[in-house]
């Protein structure tokens, strides 16, 4: 290929398809053209890209017409039925849905981990991770690399921004029906105040965890619980890692947190955990508790790094590691890491290496 290639955003106009027109924005711009899809209800609306208005198109065949690279930012079934129909067109497709993540023949790419596999997709097709995966795995990765992994205990702190629109909106609503009351201090008064106003979570959110997110699959598992499981056995090559994962929703607009217990092959020492976190591309090591420093979604929202604090050994097993780990939900854990995806193959489309750069 001589000039840049051509870029498709399907599903623009969504909470994550906005958040990627900002970072085609911020980015270095490797892109020709790029075309923004949507659906037909949305065709004609014009987005701002690059300091640019750019029309939307509806999604259909035609719109793939000319273009090196799709990044899909849509539900499961709309990828399903149109990332076949781009890639049978020759374009490589990087798609943020589930429907392909655990497809032996489709890789699942996180830049900063496993980057090779990328050239890999005898499908034309690359899977970006779910965002509570992605929010922890940059981490898990660099201490992987030096240490060996060997079992995972995982709690996460997700954000309501993971369920959508929806989810801001309803967390928003609750917020202001119990702002200034004493509510929160007799059982039910809040479910009360709520009412059914509960929006895509199964229970109130505002002054309140809610230990679920997804839908149930078997022995009372969730099915978030079961793409990380899933997810990092497979980014990290690790089909066997044991891995044991309970996800719960708080009341935060964006970033999810997650407590991780990390096993490792040998001993480790918390020294050389924080030498190599420190220096991991994509990582930022924020872990003074003696000073109150440790990060927290309301100073990691709207970054793009990976945040990592209160780093320990675990008490009881000197092959473990202890860590608080905050990400974007919506940049790393969704947009960014699949801009980054897409700009690899792009270097391998024009010749030029690529960069990984999550900065
Ligand atoms: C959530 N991780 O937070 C999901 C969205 N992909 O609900």
């Amino acid at each position: 290929m001589t000039g840049k290639p051509a870029l498709a955003v399907v599903g623009a106009t969504g909470a994550v398809g906005t958040v990627m027109l900002q970072i085609l924005s911020q980015r270095a711009d490797v892109w020709g053209e790029i075309r923004l899809v949507a659906t037909p209800r949305s065709a004609g609306r014009k987005l701002t890209v690059r300091g640019v208005e750019v029309e939307v198109v509806a999604l259909s065949e035609e719109a793939f017409d000319g273009i090196d690279v799709a990044m899909f930012d849509v539900p499961d079934e709309v990828s399903a039925r149109w990332a076949p129909v781009a890639a049978a067109k020759g374009v490589v497709v990087v798609d943020n849905s589930g429907a392909f993540r655990m497809d032996p023949e489709v890789p699942l790419v996180v830049p900063e981990v496993n980057p090779h596999c990328a050239r890999n997709r005898p499908r034309g097709i690359i899977a970006n991770p779910n965002c509570t995966t992605l929010s922890m795995i940059v981490a898990l990765g660099a201490l992987h690399a030096e240490f060996g992994l060997r079992e995972l205990v995982v709690s996460s702190y997700q954000a309501v921004s993971g369920a959508g629109r929806a989810g801001v909106d309803t967390l928003r609503a609750q917020l202001s029906m119990v702002a200034g009351t004493e509510l929160g201090t007799k059982p039910g008064d809040v479910r009360r105040a709520v009412g059914d106003l509960t929006g895509p979570f199964p229970e109130p959110v505002a002054l309140n965890v809610v230990p679920w997110a997804g839908s149930l699959r078997e022995d009372g598992w969730s099915s978030e619980e079961m793409k990380v499981r899933d997810e990092s056995r497979k980014i990290l090559g690790l089909p066997k890692l044991p891995v044991a994962v309970t996800c719960v929703r708080v009341p935060v607009v964006t970033t999810h947190s997650l407590t991780v217990h990390a096993r490792f092959q040998g001993e480790v020492t918390v020294d050389k955990a924080r030498e190599i976190l420190d220096t991991a591309p994509g990582v930022v090591l924020f872990d003074n508790p003696a000073a109150g420093e440790f990060p927290t979604p309301a100073d990691v929202v709207g970054t793009d790094p990976t945040w990592v604090g209160r780093v320990r050994r675990a008490l009881d097993d000197p092959t473990a590691l202890e860590l608080f780990v905050c990400g974007d939900n919506l940049r790393k854990g969704a947009a960014l890491n699949t801009a980054q995806i897409a700009e690899l193959v792009a270097a391998e489309l024009t010749g030029r290496s690529g960069v990984a750069d999550s900065a």
